[in-house]
């Protein structure tokens, strides 16, 4: 029996942080799958708290990516994901925020999928909030692969499966609510190292979980 089990609704950026983590770090776990927001009862009973990823190691459970992501840098061999650098570790810190920004972008879109309301304006806005941020990444990219250098660390994997979704071709995306966001958000051409770097680190989720 795995002993890391990861409760996850496998779409959502909080829950694909976590799993491109466990796949850098080369960790053997056992993938626990929901679909949507309904049927959050295992969820509930191991964590006391409804929302995904959720993070259990033998009769130990973590809850929220962040946590989870310093729980295993803490815990396991592997890349490490922050650092023991005092400065580079705020500058992780100062990505992880930013990812959160992100999120709320995405969320400006995805909440329309979900509540099934068409909001043409919200999606303006969240268009226009998304064109004025890969300049600040082509910028931190221009020197080095990833947003620390040239391996990749919990700065890169807080803010990829935010934008990864803005670099999909709709027509290609069959999951409905990631086709919607495909069609509503894209990340512009004139940004070619902010795609790179984002279709590199998600080529880590093509790694089959170890065993
Ligand atoms: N801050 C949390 C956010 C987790 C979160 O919002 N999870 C969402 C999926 S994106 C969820 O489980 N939503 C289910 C619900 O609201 O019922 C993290 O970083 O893990």
């Amino acid at each position: 029996m795995k002993n890391l089990k990861l409760y996850t609704l496998p779409l959502s950026p909080y829950n694909t942080k976590v799993r491109l983590a466990l796949k850098l770090k080369g960790l053997d776990f056992e993938s626990i799958e929901f679909a949507g927001f309904d049927d959050r009862d295992p969820v509930v009973e191991v964590s006391g708290q409804p929302l995904t990823p959720v993070l259990t190691d033998g009769d130990k459970a973590v809850y929220d990516s962040f946590a989870i992501l310093r729980y295993l840098d803490a815990n396991f061999p592997g890349p490490r994901l922050y650092s023991a650098d005092r400065v580079r570790q705020q500058k992780i810190q100062e990505w992880e925020r930013f990812g959160s920004e992100l999120g709320g972008i995405l969320g400006m879109v995805l909440t329309q999928a979900i509540n099934n309301e068409i909001d043409e304006k919200a999606t303006e806005q969240a268009q226009a909030l998304l064109d004025t941020v890969p300049q600040v990444l082509e910028d931190a990219l221009s020197n080095s692969r990833y947003l620390m250098g040239d391996d990749i660390s919990a700065a890169d994997l807080s803010l990829v499966p935010f934008l990864s979704f803005t670099v999909w071709k709709a027509e290609q995306v069959e999951h409905p609510l990631a086709k919607f966001v495909a069609e509503r958000l894209q990340l512009s051409a004139s940004f070619p190292k902010t795609r790179a770097w984002i279709e590199s680190v998600m080529e880590l989720d093509l790694e089959p979980i170890s065993s």
